[in-house]
C-alpha cells in the first residue's frame, strides 16, 4: 500500500467511526428512523477490502459496511438524510440507514435478508464473465448471516462457475445475542466450500488491505471466488437499542486493545508517514455542518408515499 493509499484509508476510517458517533447523537435526541448500527472496532474490514479495489468493481454492502460506502464515493450528507428520513435523501424517506445503492458509484443496494447478496453478487461476477470485463464483485457477510442458505447457494454458485466474486466473511464475536459457538460448528472459513480462502487479522487495516488486494488478483486471473475472512469483534451491541449486556466486559477490554484506528496509525508512523493531527477535528466539523443541514431538509409529502418505492 503506497502513501496516499494509507491516509485515505485512515480518514475512511475515521469518517466511519465519527459518523457513526454523530448518528448515535442523533438517535438519543430521537431523530433518527429506527436503531443505528455501528462498526465500531471492525471499521478497518468494510474500508480496506473496498480500498483494494478498482473503480469499476462493484459492491453489495450490509448494515456495518458504511465504511466501503465512503470509499465508493458516498457522502455523510446522504447518510445523514437516509437516517433522518429526509424527503431529500436518497430514497426520499422509503428507506432508512444505509439501505439504498448507487448504479453510478458502483454500489448494489443493501438488503435485509442476510446472505441474499451473495446470489445477488454471484450474479453480477457472472455477467462481468460473460461481457469479458476485468471486473469483480464484492460483497460482506457476519458469521451469522454465513449459516443462511442463501450464503451456501450463492458461493457454490461462484466456485463451481469460478466467478470473480469476493465474499467478506466479518467473525465479529456475535451475531446478535449469539456467540459463534452456538450457531456454527468450528471456524467461519470452513464455509468455503472450495473457494479460495484466507483468514486474516479484521483489526489490522494492511493485512486487511493485502488480502484483499491478493483476493481481487485471484478473481481476475480467473481462478473463481475468494472467501476472506477479517477476525475481528462487534464493539457495540447489535444496534443502539442493544445494550449489548450480554457480552463479557473483560472481552470488550480485550478487543479494545487491538482498536483498526490506532493500530493503522502505528503501522504508518512505523513507515514515517504521518497523519494530519487536525484530521480529526475537520472531519467532525464537516460532519457538523453536514447533520445541521440535513436536519432542515423537509420530510416526505404523504401524497407522495406510494410514488418511487423502488430505489437503486
Ligand atoms: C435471513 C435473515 N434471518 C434473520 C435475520 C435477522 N437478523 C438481523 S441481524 C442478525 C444477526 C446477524 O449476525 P451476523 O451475521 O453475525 O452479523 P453482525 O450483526 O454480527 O455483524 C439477524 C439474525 C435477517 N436479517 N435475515
Amino acid at each position: 500500500m503506497d502513501r496516499e493509499t494509507a491516509l485515505r484509508l485512515y480518514e475512511v476510517m475515521l469518517l466511519t467511526r465519527l459518523m457513526e458517533e454523530r448518528l448515535v447523537k442523533l438517535f438519543r435526541q430521537g431523530r433518527t428512523m429506527g436503531s443505528v448500527y455501528r462498526s465500531l472496532g471492525q471499521e478497518a474490514t468494510a474500508c480496506a477490502t473496498a480500498m483494494a479495489l478498482g473503480p469499476d468493481d462493484v459492491i453489495a454492502p450490509l448494515i456495518r459496511n458504511l465504511g466501503s460506502m465512503f470509499v465508493r464515493g458516498v457522502t455523510p450528507r446522504e447518510i445523514f438524510l437516509q437516517y433522518l428520513g429526509r424527503a431529500t435523501g436518497p430514497t426520499g424517506g422509503r428507506e432508512h440507514n444505509n439501505h439504498f445503492g448507487s448504479v453510478e458509484r458502483g454500489i448494489i443496494a443493501p438488503t435485509s435478508m442476510l446472505g441474499a447478496l451473495i446470489p445477488v453478487m454471484a450474479g453480477v461476477a457472472l455477467s462481468f464473465r460473460q461481457k469479458g470485463e476485468r471486473r469483480v464483485a464484492m460483497t460482506w457477510i457476519g458469521d451469522g448471516g454465513s449459516s443462511t442458505g442463501a450464503f451456501y447457494e450463492g458461493l457454490n454458485f461462484a466456485v463451481v462457475q469460478k466467478l470473480p466474486l469476493i465474499v467478506v466473511g466479518e467473525a465479529n464475536g456475535y451475531a446478535f445475542s449469539t456467540p459463534p459457538e452456538r450457531q456454527m460448528p468450528g471456524k467461519m472459513a470452513q464455509r468455503s466450500q472450495g473457494a479460495f480462502t484466507m483468514t486474516v487479522d479484521g483489526n489490522d487495516a494492511a493485512a486487511v488491505y493485502a488480502a484483499a488486494a491478493e483476493a481481487r488478483q485471484h478473481c481476475l486471473e480467473g481462478k473463481g471466488p475468494a472467501f476472506l475472512v477479517c477476525e475481528t469483534f462487534r464493539m457495540s451491541g447489535h444496534a443502539e437499542h442493544d445494550d449489548q449486556r450480554y457480552v463479557d466486559p473483560a472481552l470488550l477490554a480485550q478487543w479494545a486493545e487491538k482498536d483498526p484506528l490506532p493500530r493503522f496509525v502505528a503501522w504508518m508512523v512505523h513507515r514515517g508517514w504521518k497523519t494530519d493531527n487536525s484530521l480529526s477535528e475537520r472531519l467532525a466539523a464537516r460532519l457538523e455542518a453536514a447533520a445541521e443541514s440535513a436536519l432542515k431538509e423537509p420530510w416526505p409529502k404523504a401524497d407522495t408515499l406510494i410514488q418511487g418505492v423502488f430505489s437503486r
